[in-house]
């Protein structure tokens, strides 16, 4: 059975993953939070991805690491720095120390977030960033592609829209990844043996997707869910936001984040990862 260390462990994605893949894996969980109870094949150890140090002890050994640990919404620069620049870094240069071969990285949908919610996105898609929080995905992804490149690491980026077990609002609608879904995909991005360098859509077969996710389905991706089954009460309920923008573009509140006194609030309805 295959090692696999999961940053972020206790976040709400961290949850959903070490449930769907507890008996296939041996898990490593990390996370500068504590987790909930250990299940069997599950062991904890605290690390904060902004230490260089503490990311090198708790990879050692692994077979792949999936890397779902950052600040996940919109926050002010010193926040994302620490998590999403240094602590990617981190993980990356960690994994290459350390002789692990595969990293699955949890990329996000904000790295697109100022296309037109009208325009359907293959892989190939111009990075749009809506945010300093998608600024440092981007940053991820150049990271993976540079180590694949460069070191011979096998990285999946999945970028990923938002991860619940029932989509909540009408934009979600179009970026809702089940959390059977989610576990597909990982599985994939550790298995895959054509994997070099990918980027892959985190999201269901959702009929109103932003996304052509043919280079999911090439490597085997069959999302089992599709949002449309609570299309009609999610749209039942939504209240378009008052904020051009917000309703104009895919990131939809992230992209006027810095207007919020609280820009972390553009999470809306979802935890932190
Ligand atoms: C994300 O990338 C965040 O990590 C998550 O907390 C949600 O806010 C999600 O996007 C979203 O846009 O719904």
């Amino acid at each position: 059975m295959k090692t696999l260390l999961l940053t972020g462990a206790a976040g709400e994605v961290g949850e959903h993953l070490r449930r769907e893949l507890a008996g296939r894996y041996s898990l490593r969980l990390t996370d500068v939070r504590p987790v909930g109870p250990l299940s069997k094949g599950e062991r904890f150890r605290k690390a904060d991805l902004g230490r260089w140090a503490e990311v090198l002890r708790v990879s050692k050994g692994a077979d792949a690491l999936v890397h779902m640990g950052a600040y996940s919404v919109e926050g002010n620069w010193e926040q994302i720095l620490q998590a999403n620049i240094v602590g990617c870094y981190n993980v990356f240069e960690a994994a290459r120390r350390n002789g692990v071969k595969r990293v699955v990285f949890a990329s996000s949908s904000h790295v697109l977030g100022f296309h037109a919610r009208k325009s359907v996105l293959d892989h190939h898609a111009e990075p749009r960033p809506d945010s300093r929080y998608g600024v440092s995905k981007v940053f991820g992804e150049a990271l993976a592609r540079l180590y694949a490149d460069k070191y011979g690491l096998e990285v999946c980026c999945l970028r990923i829209g938002t991860v619940q077990p029932v989509p909540t609002d009408k934009r979600r609608l179009s970026l809702w990844l089940s959390p059977r879904d989610l576990a597909q995909l990982v599985t994939i991005g550790v298995e895959h043996p054509a994997i070099r360098f990918e980027i892959l859509y985190g999201v269901s077969g959702n009929k109103r997707s932003f996304y052509d996710n043919a280079n999911a389905t090439r490597l085997g991706y069959r999302p089992q869910d599709n949002s449309e089954r609570y299309a009609k009460a999610v749209l039942a309920r939504e209240k378009p936001s008052p904020e051009p923008r917000v309703e104009q573009y895919q990131g939809g509140i992230f992209t006027v984040a810095e207007q919020l006194p609280n820009p972390a609030a553009a999470r809306s309805k979802s935890r932190r990862r």
